[in-house]
């Protein structure tokens, strides 16, 4: 009897499952729009699928160009005047000189130098003997998102063929299973191509490459090639054909089953400022492919999945719609002509809990523009880390999503920008001290800073242009990212060590930044610019809203440390500066058409000023709403702000479509901004009709978020809105379906999802109202909930313990938890 092969013996209808009837395109169009990604945070591969000839793009996250190596870095910065440009702005801005202002604002531009770019590692195929496309027959290729593993299947000439693909965390490597049960076997051959113009070499049962970083572009090397080393291994690790060794590829002859395993290594380190580990990357993936080879197929594949679905399996969602049997190309495309579908949007949310835990796993950097999966080695926006809402939006749903797990590598990134972003802050805003020969001394606190534009060698400069890189809160706006991995974890040694440092320094800086304003003699950032969108000047709401968030995270930050007996951490007198600055702040404005103002002076402004002084109304940031979401200053708590927030989205969404097709007013991110907003703002069906645009407007046949070009922000972004529809708990009170829209209301059921101060939720709806709730609490402390439900609820333990209810009233419920208990709440 022949094995059965496929793990689907029929189109998968799990729900969880990316299928498709064709191979992807072999094409760079092909890469981004249908290859299907597969990661552990620091490898990462597109598998696009083809029957004779399969390729496979890699990656590794640290393959950048750019940094020491490339003559003339200088980590971004241009100039070192120790802040007299930025004074002299500071006097004009105050004297209301706009013109003359923004003329010097060049004065604060860095430079693109040491930039680089996240560099593509290179391709694989599997080219076939034999086998004839036309001839294939019940092809299907698939993501699996239950145990991480894509595959191919399909039958040729009565035989069936299956490829199995996945990378493992445990292991490092990426691991690739050729199949039939034909026998005569399959005979394949293995190619590599470097994209860096490497050295390939094959021997035995290995495929070996190596070389630099060469950032090869148009038959030469780029210009930002920095002698990184790298080197990748295949090795055939099991196969009962024969295996021989080409000039630069492996023969694998009537195999019936093929183990390949792919890794691949650099020499770099996040260490300021060599970024160099000194290791032969030959040596670590070496390594790594012994301790694997050492496993067989199910050992690697059980260990993976176990790993992965310790975090993925945490948390569940589902509204009441079966599976639906289609593709998930048709299935999009249904969407798209307008039949709503459940099933996707179900997808979609737990396609992008998969895409961090593939692009974001602790020991390798963070997931960048586009995650782990690059094919360029010029990518779009050089595939980056850019702080001004892209990589803030990646890490919105680590936290609530269950998958605390994807965060550390963000928080030690930014980190890192520390001792750098120290020389940034002393050379452009005169915050920090020299050493006796004149360079800045980065050993101590002192303050950093990091703009726009980020790479992994520490380059905190303000961007080539200060219309797009002068954004000095950039490094504030990610302390938020960190310090919510506390407020939902309550882990205050984590807080102590890993977040608490960044987020002090960063007030330290900003505590000596501030400037009085020469109208109001309220505190404003000074100079400053709406990202991408200007003009330049002072106390706009971007950098405003960001400094009173950080210092209000920081203030209570310091208080839990001192509460939990770590106040010796905490710099005392610069939290009672906080203190005394923050209400000193100039405050969010209510504009004259109701809206919250962008900038002050934007009410004097002609046409509201928005075209007259070269500023689009219809732009893709919403840089003025940021205490909406993600902080927590505007909410239903702050009434005016509340209602002028929903004037503000809305006015952003009024989109003139009808002039000129301009995807750069509403790009995938922006869309999941507005709907996180929109659910911010208790506003379930406008959040969730936002959602259906991205779906329909900015989504891609493989899922993935398009700004276009793909994007990772757009799908985390969205992710993270879809569980603000479900929960909040921004206000110290934990809101249950406090957005669910009618496209959801008639049943379902969350389970596993986080709540700040240590929550894990588990509950269901029907009809709209709350039918089941329980609470799982990570840490002992008080929990308060609330849903018109609870008016009337009782709470029991695991023991059937009736909980005493310290209050109740305004459908909120609050009790004394215990670390490790759960708590049943009956209606
Ligand atoms: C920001 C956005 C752009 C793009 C880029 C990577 O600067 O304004 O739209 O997403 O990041």
């Amino acid at each position: 009897m022949k094995k059965k092969l496929h793990p689907f013996p029929v189109p998968p209808r799990d729900g969880s499952t990316l299928w498709y009837l064709s191979p992807a395109p072999d094409s760079y169009q092909g890469w981004e729009n249908a290859a299907l990604p597969i990661g552990n945070g620091a490898i990462g591969a597109k598998i696009f699928g083809g029957i004779a000839r399969e390729h496979i793009q890699f990656n590794e996250k640290s393959l950048w160009s750019g940094g020491p190596g490339v003559p003339g870095n200088t980590g971004g910065n241009s100039k070192c005047d120790k802040g007299a440009s930025l004074k002299a702005i500071q006097q004009l801005l105050a004297k209301q000189e706009y013109a003359a202002a923004t003329q010097k604002m060049k004065e604060l531009q860095g430079n693109e130098t040491g930039l680089g770019a996240y560099q593509n590692f290179g391709d694989f195929y599997l080219e076939f003997d034999g086998v004839a496309p036309e001839n294939a027959q019940d092809y299907i290729r698939d993501l699996n998102l239950g145990s991480a593993t894509a595959s191919v299947s399909y039958r040729h000439e009565g035989s069936s063929v299956l490829r199995q693909y996945f990378v493992s965390y445990p292991h490092n490597v990426l691991v690739c299973k050729v199949s039939t049960d034909s026998p005569k076997g399959l005979t394949f051959t293995l190619k590599a191509e470097s994209a860096q113009h490497g050295q390939i070499s094959a021997e035995g049962n290995a495929l070996e490459m190596s070389g630099t970083v060469t950032e090869w572009l148009g038959g030469q090397p780029g210009p930002s090639a920095n002698s990184l080393r790298w080197a990748a291994k295949f090795v055939v690790a099991e196969t009962d054909g024969v295996v021989t060794a080409g000039e630069e590829a492996l023969t694998i002859s009537g195999a019936k089953e093929t183990l390949i395993l792919l890794t691949a290594a650099t020499d770099y380190k996040n260490e300021y400022p060599l970024y160099r580990s000194g290791k032969k990357p030959m040596n670590t993936v070496e390594e790594t492919l012994k301790k694997a080879e050492a496993c067989s197929y199910d050992e690697l594949y059980r260990a993976h999945v176990e790993d992965y679905r310790a975090l993925f399996d945490r948390m569940q969602l589902h509204v009441g719609e079966a599976p639906s049997n289609l593709p998930t190309d048709e299935l999009l495309g249904q969407y798209k002509k307008g039949k709503a579908s459940a099933a996707l949007e179900m997808l979609y949310f737990q396609y992008s809990r998969y895409l961090l835990i593939s692009s974001s796993r602790i020991g390798s950097l963070p997931a960048n523009l586009q995650g782990i999966w690059n094919a360029k080695n010029d990518p779009p926006w050089q595939s980056d880390y850019h702080l001004n809402v892209n990589m803030q939006m990646i890490y919105w749903p680590s936290m609530v999503t269950n998958l605390k797990e994807t965060a550390p590598p963000m928080v030690e990134y930014v980190n890192s920008l520390r001792e750098p972003g120290r020389v940034t802050a002393y050379s452009y805003v005169g915050v920090g001290t020299e050493k006796k020969d004149g360079s800045v001394d980065t050993s101590a606190p002192t303050g950093w800073m990091a703009h726009t534009q980020n790479n992994i060698f520490g380059n905190t400069g303000p961007g080539s242009d200060w219309r797009w890189g002068w954004a000095p809160t950039a490094g504030a706006w990610m302390t938020q990212n960190m310090y919510e991995y506390y407020t939902f974890t309550m882990e205050l040694p984590y807080l102590k060590d890993n977040i608490y440092p960044a987020m002090e320094e960063c007030a330290l800086m900003w505590s000596q930044l501030l400037t009085p304003d020469s109208t109001t003699g309220r505190l404003v950032s000074s100079p400053c610019f709406s990202p991408e969108n200007g003009p330049v000047s002072a106390g706009n709401t971007f950098d405003q809203e960001l400094i009173w968030q950080l210092y209000q995270n920081t203030i209570e930050a310091a208080k839990a440390l001192s509460r939990g007996g770590f106040g010796d951490c905490v710099n005392e007198p610069l939290i009672e500066t906080l203190k005394a600055q923050q209400p000193r702040l100039r405050p969010l404005e209510v504009g004259k058409w109701g809206q919250i103002k962008e900038w002050p002076q934007e009410d004097t402004w002609k046409d509201r000023g928005f075209r007259s002084n070269g500023v689009q109304k219809n732009h893709r940031h919403m840089s003025h709403l940021l205490g909406v979401f993600p902080g927590n200053h505007v909410t239903p708590d702050t009434s005016e702000f509340f209602e002028a927030a929903k004037v503000s989205v809305a006015d952003r969404q009024n989109i003139p479509w009808h002039k000129k097709w301009n995807p750069m007013l509403d790009t995938g991110w922006s869309k999941a901004q507005k709907l996180c907003s929109w659910a911010r703002l208790r506003e379930g069906n406008r959040s969730y009709h936002t959602f259906s645009q991205l779906l329909k407007h900015s989504t891609l046949d493989n899922l993935w978020d398009t700004h276009p070009p793909f994007q990772l922000d757009g799908n985390m972004g969205a992710c993270a809105g879809i569980a603000e529809m479900l929960v909040q708990s921004h206000t110290g009170v934990i809101d249950l379906l406090p957005a669910l829209p009618d496209a959801w209301s008639a049943g379902g059921s969350v389970k596993g999802i986080c709540a700040r101060g240590g929550f894990v939720l588990d509950f269901q709806w029907k009809n709209g109202i709350l039918t089941s709730f329980t609470i799982h609490a990570t840490q002992s402390g008080m929990c308060r909930v609330r849903n018109p439900s609870l008016k009337t609820a009782s709470i029991k333990t695991r023991s059937e313990e009736r909980v005493p209810l310290e209050q109740s009233g305004d459908s909120v419920l609050a009790f004394p938890v215990q670390q490790g208990e759960t708590y049943f709440i009956q209606f």
